[in-house]
């Protein structure tokens, strides 16, 4: 289980242009990063898609991402 600063500095290093807030793609990254995807890859667009914001997802929305997919 990642702890919340895991969480934030794998956030910080897939927002790949630095805006404060991830992409799908970037998203999809940082949870693989984490080692979260693989375990429940076919829900993640499912979340992300509730989650998110114009396509966006904040520190917030990614933390509960990570939670729902560990
Ligand atoms: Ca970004």
């Amino acid at each position: 289980m990642a702890s919340i600063d895991d969480i934030r500095k794998v956030y910080e290093q897939h927002d790949d242009d630095k805006n404060g807030v991830l992409t799908f793609q970037e998203a999809q990254s940082a949870l693989q990063a984490l080692g979260n995807l693989a375990r429940n890859p076919s829900s993640f667009e499912d979340d992300f898609n509730r989650l998110s914001k114009n396509g966006v997802i904040g520190f917030d929305e990614f933390k509960q991402l990570a939670n729902l997919t560990a």
